[in-house]
């Protein structure tokens, strides 16, 4: 594996949460890799983190790491999507961090339009978008209308102004993850909806950015059981004392602490 400890710090980190990829993993992250070295403006790290895959995924991964420069391989006992995010994110030295579904079902090119707005201070947190004006989405009816369908239930109960909590294309300036990830619990799916919603209560701002979406049909969701879930974290959102922005410590936005 790469020695990235004594590494600079890079700007971006992009976190790919991975679960059982075998299949896909080597491709999707040499595909990135060379995506970021031909696109990406500047010094970004890949981290694939890993929870407990019972598959040849911790294998590829340290080799990925092994063989690619500023990839890095990051494994975790205990399973969990939210878990993976939130150890990945905590830890980096990074300035900007993001995270997306290794499938990359969302296209690469909306990359840019995510990181700009935080770099530029206009977002503290850039979230892709499959229900926004201009967003192209290819997926299954059963998908479209559980997201429609959670995402109107948000704005209803929770009050959110954000269009879609789930898509799995997120960044965030560091500062603020630091600040708002102690105040999310949970571990698993629901913890995009959680921080979303910690972040919209404390006054923070979130930015949308339409995304083209191709699904991939191979996937670790259980649907039933995250309807529940997501179901549960509502209710515990709803009982939830907002956390102010004072609380939370976040002073400038990165134009000025560069
Ligand atoms: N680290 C980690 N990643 C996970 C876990 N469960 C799912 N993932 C990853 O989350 C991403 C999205 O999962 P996917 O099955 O494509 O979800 P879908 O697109 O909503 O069907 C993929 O990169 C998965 O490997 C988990 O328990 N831990
Ligand atoms: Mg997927």
């Amino acid at each position: 594996m790469n020695d990235t400890r004594t590494a600079p710090a890079p700007f971006l980190d992009i976190v790919l949460p991975v679960y059982n990829e075998e299949r896909i993993l080597d491709h999707s992250v040499r595909t990135l890799h060379a995506y970021v070295k031909a696109h990406v403006p500047f010094s970004t790290r890949i981290t694939i983190v890993d929870n407990a895959s019972r598959d040849a995924t911790r294998m590829i991964g340290a080799e990925l790491a092994a063989a690619l420069d500023g990839v890095r391989y990051v494994h975790l006992s205990e399973k969990g999507r939210g878990r993976a995010l939130r150890a990945a994110w905590m830890a980096s030295d990074a300035r900007v961090l993001a995270y997306m579904d290794v499938d990359l079902s969302t296209r690469l090119d909306s990359l840019t339009a995510l990181i700009v707005p935080i770099i530029a201070g206009g977002s503290d947190i850039s979230i892709g978008s499959r229900l926004a004006p201009g967003a192209l989405v290819t997926r299954s009816l059963r998908r479209e209308v559980i997201s429609r369908g959670y995402n109107l239930l948000l704005r209803a109960v929770l009050r959110t102004r954000f269009r879609d909590a789930q898509c799995g294309f997120k960044a965030i300036r560091a500062e603020v993850a630091r600040g708002i990830l102690p105040n999310v619990r949970d571990e698993g799916w629901f913890f995009d909806t959680e921080l979303l919603v910690t972040a919209q209560r404390a006054g923070l701002r979130i930015y949308e950015v339409p995304v083209e979406w191709i699904e991939d049909t191979d996937s670790r969701v259980s649907i039933l059981r995250t309807v529940v879930t997501d179901l549960r974290g509502v209710l515990r959102m709803l009982r939830t004392e907002p956390i102010t922005n004072a609380t939370l410590q976040i002073h400038a936005p990165l134009r000025e602490i560069q």
